[in-house]
């Protein structure tokens, strides 16, 4: 059996796996690293005045992590610059928010060598290697050159964008490439896997070709290709709702409701989640049906990330702004229309509130899949189940067909579909849970890992493959 070794750029294995703060990915990868023996390498999230290539090896509750330190200017050209203000928002389709600083380009490139200069040495030769994500696709390139010929996977977490807006990157076409150094390149959806084929066989002057089964030629290579769509640990999930403090958590909120229907939205407070069109909408509600006011609340659970980033700070201030607009126009001595909440919850604590929301209310605009969506689902309870809204371009969508799937970008959409999620009979409110609990089943985290891992262990041979004369 092949050790596993995972690259991420920060690693998330927990220290205390019983702590209830981590998430199923963490989870999933870190029992997969027990099992196969392997390790999880990443940026430690600190920093040292001087680049140091020898990885510190730690043990955090069975599973080997081996992280490095990075310079300052690493973190504000590789991290904050080039993946947090250049890929993020171009592969969000953001691109009037993409910064293209050509010092961002090459902070991106030297820590990617950096990172393989200090993984190169721990690796093994059979050990099967699966990075992680758009902060590291020179990676696999990078290990290659220092003569790494093992098999390297990658998953991207966010989606693909289409090809008319990737060509507006500076080296887009080298960015591409070398991902042709990877052996299989895995998406949430085929639609994400859909527009890199696009690139691949219609960008000029790549010449790139189709091959079946989703393998794919150019660059003088070949690389496979999949639909892996991630999701949650269901049976933890299950369990943290049915935990004491779910189940604690449910009766506070049940109890704070007072007989009022709750919405809930929980995200990460990004420019992606559809915060602002999620609040306009709702607005939109408030105002074509008067008589639900005073009867319904949205509550949403936004932690602030990335806020080092001027747009971050942007879309916080003009959320902060709006919720207070939204209470100060419709809210009353004894009802207020949005409670919005900047802070972190455990996740037996989000089940709770899951379970006590009538609505799931998730808007993305782009979204490679969406966990939030599947938590709300797991969460529920089937002889009383709630009802998800969900953007139909979060990659959830391409699975989650019983939602009620509505376009963010439309006031009136949001808004029709919470009058009719809130009048929904319980009949077909348990037939649609049931179909989508089957959904969030069979793209439970550990069968997508799994799934993953056994696809890339089957591909022949590792290291770049020339193309066949
Ligand atoms: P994210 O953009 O972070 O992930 P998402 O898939 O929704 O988006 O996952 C967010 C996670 O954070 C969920 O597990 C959620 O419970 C948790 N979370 C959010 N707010 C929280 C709060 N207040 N307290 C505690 N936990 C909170 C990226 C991609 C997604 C893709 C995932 C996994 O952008 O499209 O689904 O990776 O591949």
């Amino acid at each position: 059996m092949s050790r596993l070794i995972v690259v991420s750029n920060r690693v998330s294995a927990p220290t205390d796996p019983s702590a209830g703060s981590a998430g199923g990915l963490a989870m999933a990868l870190s029992a997969a690293l027990r099992k196969y023996d392997g390790l999880w390498f990443g940026w430690s999230g600190n920093t040292t005045p001087v680049w140091k290539p020898e990885a510190q090896i730690e043990d955090r509750a069975g599973v080997t992590v081996a992280l490095v330190d990075l310079e300052p200017q690493d973190v504000d050209e590789y991290y904050n610059g080039y993946a947090n203000k250049t890929l993020w928002p171009l592969f969000h389709h953001r691109v009037d928010l993409s910064a293209y600083e050509r010092s961002f380009g090459e902070g991106y490139e030297r820590t990617n060598d950096r990172f393989a200069e200090a993984l190169a040495p721990l690796i093994q030769p059979d050990d099967l290697i699966w990075i992680h994500d758009y902060h590291m696709i020179p990676l696999a390139r990078d290990l290659r050159r220092r003569g790494i010929k093992n098999r390297i996977g990658f998953f991207l977490h966010t989606p693909w964008p289409v090809r008319q807006l990737l060509v507006t990157l500076p080296y887009h076409r080298r960015l591409v490439e070398s991902l042709f150094d990877f052996d299989l390149l895995g998406f949430h959806t085929r639609e994400w896997l859909d527009l890199f084929r696009d690139y691949v066989a219609s960008e000029p002057g790549i010449h790139g070709r189709l091959l079946p089964n989703d393998a794919l030629m150019a660059f003088g290579k070949t690389v496979q290709t999949g639909v892996f769509p991630i999701g949650i640990d269901v049976d933890a999930f299950v369990e943290a709702r049915n935990s004491a403090l779910g189940i604690r958590t449910y009766d506070r909120m049940a109890a704070s409701a007072a007989f009022r229907s709750m919405i809930v939205g929980v995200d990460r407070l990004d420019y992606s989640k559809g915060l602002e069109q999620r609040l306009l909408g709702y607005e939109q509600f408030l105002k074509d049906k008067p008589e639900q006011r005073g009867k319904v609340f949205l509550l949403q659970v936004t932690p602030l990330s990335r806020d080092d980033v001027d747009a971050y700070q942007d879309i916080r201030s003009r959320l902060d702004s709006l919720a207070g607009h939204v209470n100060g126009t419709y809210g009353d001595v004894d009802w207020q229309p949005v409670r919005y909440l900047n802070r972190t919850y455990r996740r037996d604590q989000l089940a709770g509130i899951y379970r006590a929301a009538r609505v799931g209310l998730v808007t993305p605009l782009r979204d490679g899949m969406n966990l939030v969506a599947k938590e709300y689902v797991a969460a529920q309870d089937p002889e009383d189940p709630g009802v998800l809204i969900l953007s139909r371009f979060a990659g959830a969508a391409e699975e989650m067909t019983e939602a009620l799937l509505i376009n963010p970008f439309s006031r009136e959409e949001i808004s029709d579909a919470l009058s009719r999620a809130l009048a929904m009979p319980l009949a077909e409110r348990k037939d649609r849970w049931q179909a989508l609990m089957q959904v969030v089943r069979d793209s439970d985290v550990a069968l997508w890992r799994d799934m993953f891992v056994a696809t890339l262990q089957a591909i022949p041979t590792g290291g770049a493959k020339p193309v066949p004369e």
